[in-house]
Formats: structure tokens, sequence, C-alpha cells
């Protein structure tokens, strides 16, 4: 399946693995190159030598391109971004703001460049300032999110950029795929799905938690301080939503959700940890391999765009 994204990265297929904090290491990273999409380490708040690590780890389980995700408002993401460009990562994508300010670094060094927006406003932006495609990601997706569907989102910002657009947000399976790429996609990403995979790291409590998830059960929280984010309900989401409504501060906020992410993630505490996860992880049903999601959503969607 040949589109813009693949030619641009040199994949077989056009589907890009979300940058997951914690959960994108270079096992499951390798794992969906290998399978024929793009992985990608999340760098999230990770120091740049630990990047660095999972760079080379990465690269001794797969020969195919790999990428790395920086996430912004980690305070090391200028290092983060220096270590992309020494490690020969070819391609970055970019979440939580605005990556104007790497850009020169990254393009002069050869690296495509396709930052994760949520308005057209930051598309057009990231246009003019010299993405090479655009992932634009709804607010059904998981963590850190916007504020306007996949389905709204996706279309408008097709119309207003010429480079590649990459849908996220809501999918797991070939419907999801194919109705990305009718709504003018070039390739979608996906998260929540990958948290599941066989090959990743993730704590079976978290997998457990994704794969028994019904269509409600995830919640917004942090709307108050600027930073909304998607997990899974629990006592952690009921605590910060009550503290949100007495009016808690920020620094309070913050205080309840350090190192939460980690707990569930790599603790198995799906309790008081967060589990970060799309609003689609009410279709994600079993734990497979990277190829057989891969390969299953391609065919699949074959049949599907052919009608
Ligand atoms: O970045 C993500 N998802 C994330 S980052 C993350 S780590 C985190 N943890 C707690 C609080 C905040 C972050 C967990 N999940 N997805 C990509 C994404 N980017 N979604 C939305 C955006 C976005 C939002 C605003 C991109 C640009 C933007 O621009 C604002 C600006 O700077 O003008």
């Amino acid at each position: 399946m040949k589109t813009r994204i693949t030619e641009l990265l040199g994949i077989e297929y056009p589907i890009i693995q979300g940058g997951m904090a914690w959960v994108a290491e270079y096992h499951l990273a390798a794992a969906v190159s290998e399978a024929g999409g793009l992985g990608l380490i999340g760098a999230a708040s990770a120091p740049p030598e630990i990047v660095r690590e999972q760079i080379r780890e990465a690269k001794k389980l797969t020969d195919k391109p790999i990428g790395v995700n920086v996430m912004l408002l980690n305070p090391n993401a200028e290092e983060v971004a220096k270590v992309i460009v020494e490690e020969g990562i070819k391609v970055v994508t970019t979440g939580a703001g605005n990556p104007g300010k790497f850009m020169e670094l990254w393009k002069s060094a050869g690296v495509k460049v396709i930052p994760v927006v949520a308005s057209v406003a930051m598309a057009k932006m990231m246009e003019r300032a010299g993405a090479d495609a655009i992932i634009a990601e709804g607010t059904e997706a998981g963590g850190h999110i916007g504020s306007i569907t996949t389905m709204v989102l996706l279309p408008q910002i097709v119309d207003a950029v010429s480079i590649p657009v990459v849908g996220a947000g809501g999918v797991a399976d070939e419907r999801g795929f194919a109705a990305a790429m009718m709504l003018g996609a070039d390739a979608v990403q996906m998260g929540t799905i990958f948290i599941t995979a066989k090959e990743s790291i993730v704590h079976s409590n978290y997998k457990q938690k994704v794969i028994t998830a019904k269509d409600i059960d995830s919640e917004v929280t942090g709307r108050s301080t600027g930073h909304p984010v998607r997990s899974l309900r629990n006592k952690m989401t009921r605590e910060y939503l009550k503290l949100e409504e007495e009016g808690a501060s920020f620094e309070e906020l913050e205080y309840l959700t350090l190192g939460s992410l980690r707990k569930a993630v790599v603790d198995g505490d799906v309790i008081n940890g967060t589990i970060m996860a799309g609003q689609i992880a009410g279709l994600v049903k079993e734990e497979k391999s990277c190829e057989e999601i891969i390969h299953g959503i391609i065919s699949r969607a074959e049949k599907l765009l052919k009608m």
C-alpha cells in the first residue's frame, strides 16, 4: 500500500506508532518497524542519555527506519533534539507544543519532522515552518489531547495544508484505518492498540485494563490546568477530578500525578497510577503481535477500500 507517507518515510505500510510516554520503548518500536510500520521511541520526560540508549537498542533489533517522539513539555527537549541528530534518526514526531525552535536543527540534518497538532491553525503554522507532514490528532486519543474529534479535525486539516496528513485518535482496526484514508489521510497513527501488543513491555495489569475497557471508561483530567489528559477511569482520575472541582492549585494537581504513569506502566498499579488510553480502548479485545495487528489491518482495509 503506497501513499505519500510510505514514500516519505521509506516504510511498507502507512501505519505510525504513537510516541507514548513509558510505553513506546525500544522493544515496541522495533517490533512495529519490523512489521512494516513506523515504530517510535517516546522520549517523553526521559533524560537524553536514556533516549540515546533506547535508540541504540532499537537499532540492534531492526534495520528498518525508526523514529523518535519528542514531548515538547519536557525540560530536556533541547538535548533530546540533539541526540536524535547525533544518533542518525531520520524521522521525528512531536507532541504537546510547537517544535518550531528545533526545525532548523532537524531539517539541516535531513530529519523528517512530523508534528502532532490538534487544530487547523497549528497545522498551517507547522507547514509554513517546514514540517514534512502533519499528524492530526482528535480528542478521542489517549494522553494529552485537543478538543475536537478526529472525524471533523482530519478533513479540515487535509483541506488546509498540502503536505501529507496522518490521522490519529480513535483508530484501532481496519474500519478506522479506512475511514481515516477516506477523510484524506495518507497514513494513521495508533497508540492504544499497541499498548496491548505482545511485544509491549507494559505491565499486564495495564494491558488488562485496556482490554476490558468499555466505550465510556475514559475520563479527561487536567482541563483546569490547560493540559487535558485522557486516561481510563480509576481511583486516580476520581481523586484528580474531585480536586479540580474543589479548585485545587496547579501544584497540588501536579503533585498528585507525579510519577503516576510510571506507576501504572511499570509497577502495574492501576488503582493509584495513570492509565492513559484512547476512547477506542473499548474496541481492543485481545493481545496480538505487532505483525498480526499491522498485517491484519492492512489486508482487511485493502478489501474495504476497494468496495
Ligand atoms: O502529546 C500528545 N500526547 C501526550 S504527551 C503526554 S505527557 C504529558 N503528561 C501530562 C500532561 C501533559 C503531557 C501524554 N500524552 N499528543 C500529541 C498532541 N499534541 N496532542 C495535542 C497536542 C498539541 C496541543 C497543543 C500540539 C500542539 C499544541 O500547540 C499549542 C501551542 O504550543 O501553541
